[in-house]
């Protein structure tokens, strides 16, 4: 359980579990077997009650992920591409994952890195996060999603200049630009990281699943349609034991014990 070659799993009693990318010696880039044993570990955690909050960060002290492998996508052909439908396992079964991914940017991440730390639900930086999209100085382009959610999280302008000149955003400039939603000095990251995690997973994880739901609902959809799409979803959390018991916590001036009911 929980071996995998490409990534070391922690699983903590509070309720989440550290995904840590695992290639230091190439500065944890993405190749399709570790995109393989992401999507594995997912698959086995989705229907895990003990698990109800992820953390994804990097190995080693430099980078969260450098970027897809370019050894392993030097010499690859359209065919082989387009056949393998390259990196859309990772990509489609993050996606579909239905509890939050908090990424904590401990260094670069660059070109496909970036795409990983977008793909998860929020991203918490380290000061010496640098993020980037240089796949143009390698003749190519982001594949995994990133010039449409880095459109999406920064504007168009800051989106153009990142993939035109293949500059590096530090973590400054990513909070400011709405890229991570929080900085940390380097060696807190990843202890402010799990109290994050801890305090998600303490919350009624049906409350915490709808709340995800919505605000994806928020890029995906109209205003009026998202609006709908909330208060539909709100009326149903009516449904469930864990708002009984929110509120009544509340009104008794108590902890909510929420039991996923
Ligand atoms: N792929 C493979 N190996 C890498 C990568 C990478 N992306 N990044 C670093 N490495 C390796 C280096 O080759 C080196 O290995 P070795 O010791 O065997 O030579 C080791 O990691 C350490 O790297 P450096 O010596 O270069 O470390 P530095 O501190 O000098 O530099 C940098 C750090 C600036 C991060 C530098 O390594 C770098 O520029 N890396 C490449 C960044 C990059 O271009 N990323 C984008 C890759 S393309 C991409 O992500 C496309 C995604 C879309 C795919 C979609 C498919 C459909």
């Amino acid at each position: 359980k929980d071996a995998y070659e490409n990534l070391l799993i922690e699983r903590h009693a509070d309720g989440y579990a550290v995904v840590t990318l695992n290639r230091p010696e190439a500065l944890n880039a993405l190749n399709s077997a570790l995109f393989k044993d992401l999507a594995h570990f997912l698959d086995a955690v989705e229907d895990d009650d003990a698990v109800r909050c992820l953390i994804l960060t990097g190995s080693g002290d430099k980078a969260f992920a450098a970027g897809a492998d370019i050894k392993e996508m030097a010499d690859q052909t359209y065919a082989q591409m387009y056949k393998a439908n390259f990196f859309s396992l990772g990509h489609d079964r993050i996606t579909r994952f239905r509890k939050p991914i908090i990424a904590a940017v401990n260094g670069f991440a660059l070109g496909g890195g970036c795409e990983l730390a977008m793909l998860c639900d929020f991203i918490v930086a380290s000061e010496k996060a640098k993020f980037g999209q240089p796949e143009i100085n390698l003749g190519v382009a982001p594949g995994i999603g990133g010039s449409q959610r880095l459109t999406r999280l920064v504007g168009k302008s800051k989106a153009m200049d990142m993939v035109l000149t293949a500059r590096m955003m530090d973590a400054a400039e990513a909070e400011r630009a709405g890229l991570a939603s929080r900085v940390f000095p380097h060696d807190q990251l990843m202890d402010e990281a799990r109290k994050i995690a801890a305090r998600i997973a303490a919350q009624s994880p049906l409350a915490v699943m709808a709340n995800k739901e919505m605000v994806n609902a928020a890029l995906e959809t109209t205003l009026t349609q998202g609006v709908q799409f909330e208060r539909r979803l709100f009326h149903s959390l009516f449904a469930f034991e864990d708002q009984k018991e929110g509120m009544a916590a509340f009104v008794e001036k108590r902890k909510p014990e929420f039991r996923g009911k």
